[in-house]
């Protein structure tokens, strides 16, 4: 921990790559552990435009589902410190001038949920201009997306249900009835042009949001902390090994042995609502 502290203490561009196992201290099952499949199916199988093609109806309910929990879900203590380490004067343990931008796959808007709470705050009364960069790489899940080619509108939509026919499906989950096909008609549709929308989040072959900016502060990063994700979906995956290929420090923060954990030069085996507060709290 005092090396860590050192690292931390001279490090000018800090970044945080983060996973789902940030959030699942707030009840949202990861993708790959316990919990990763959603009725009969595996929850990565329904992150594709195939998926949505072949059937919209079994899609939504998918993201109906999740949407339902992440509306009702509050951030962490792993949260909470991250959005306290975004504002420069709460994070005594770096150097003045310091840089920190958080970089996460996760699509269930804690982390800005978690920068709100801090900022509303009497922490932030006193402070200098509040300074935060959260990237959702693989978007929102309370962004809608038209599917119509020429129109391509995104909204935020926060609605619960997100539309009517959904209403209630989340519970034929539990119950492990036989899903609804629910009529094209009658799933979430464009505002602007009335086509079919689709969930505003980045699935298998599709490009990450943010890209350009997210490999700049990779290559100037000289800490990068990797926090409660697998590192097995590109480009994710590998971006703490390229902070690490031109000098930098990786700390890793999971529960358990990750894929590519051994760049880690530090390594915080526990639940990272614990390990991480006490490393950057
Ligand atoms: C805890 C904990 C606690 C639990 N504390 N820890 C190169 C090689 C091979 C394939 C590819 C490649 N490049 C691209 C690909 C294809 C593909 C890919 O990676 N496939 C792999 C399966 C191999 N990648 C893509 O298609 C991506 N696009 C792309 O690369 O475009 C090209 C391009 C890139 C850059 C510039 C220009 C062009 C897009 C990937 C989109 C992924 N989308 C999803 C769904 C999002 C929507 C939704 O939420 O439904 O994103 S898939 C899913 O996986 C989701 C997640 O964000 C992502 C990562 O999962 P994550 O977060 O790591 O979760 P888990 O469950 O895997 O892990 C949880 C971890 O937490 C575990 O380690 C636990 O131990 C730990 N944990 N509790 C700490 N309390
Ligand atoms: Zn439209």
């Amino acid at each position: 921990m005092s090396l860590f502290r050192q690292t931390l203490s001279s490090s000018k561009h800090i970044i945080a790559i983060t996973g789902a196992g940030l959030s699942a201290a707030s009840g949202i099952p990861t993708f790959r552990g316990a919990g990763g499949m959603w009725r009969k199916y595996d929850a990565l199988m329904l992150a594709t435009m195939a998926a949505f093609r072949d059937s919209p109806s079994r899609v939504w309910q998918f993201y109906h589902y999740r949407r339902e929990m992440a509306l009702k879900a509050q951030p962490n203590d792993a949260h909470m410190t991250l959005a306290r380490f975004s504002i420069p004067h709460l994070r005594d343990k770096v150097a003045p001038g310091s840089t920190f931008t958080l970089i996460t796959q996760n699509v269930d808007g804690l982390s800005t949920k978690a920068f709100e709470l801090i900022s509303s705050t009497q922490e932030m009364a006193s402070a200098e201009e509040p300074h935060s960069t959260i990237l959702e790489m693989h978007g929102r899940i309370f962004d809608v997306v038209c599917t119509g080619y020429n129109c391509r509108y995104r909204e935020e939509n926060r609605d619960s249900p997100i539309c009517p026919a959904l209403q209630g499906t989340e519970a034929l989950v539990e119950a492990g009835a036989m899903e609804p096909d629910i009529p094209l008609s009658d799933l979430p549709r464009c505002r602007k042009c009335g086509e079919l929308a689709r969930p505003g989040v980045v699935w298998f072959g599709e490009v990450p949001h943010h890209m350009d900016e997210i490999f700049r502060l990779v290559d100037e990063a000289d800490l990068c902390l990797v926090v409660g994700t697998s590192s097995t979906v590109h480009p994710a995956a590998t971006l703490a090994s390229k902070v690490k290929e031109h000098g930098g420090k990786v700390a890793v923060f999971n529960v358990d042995r990750s894929k590519r954990d051994e760049v880690a030069d530090f390594l915080f085996l526990g639940p990272c609502e614990k390990t991480l507060p006490e490393a950057i709290g």
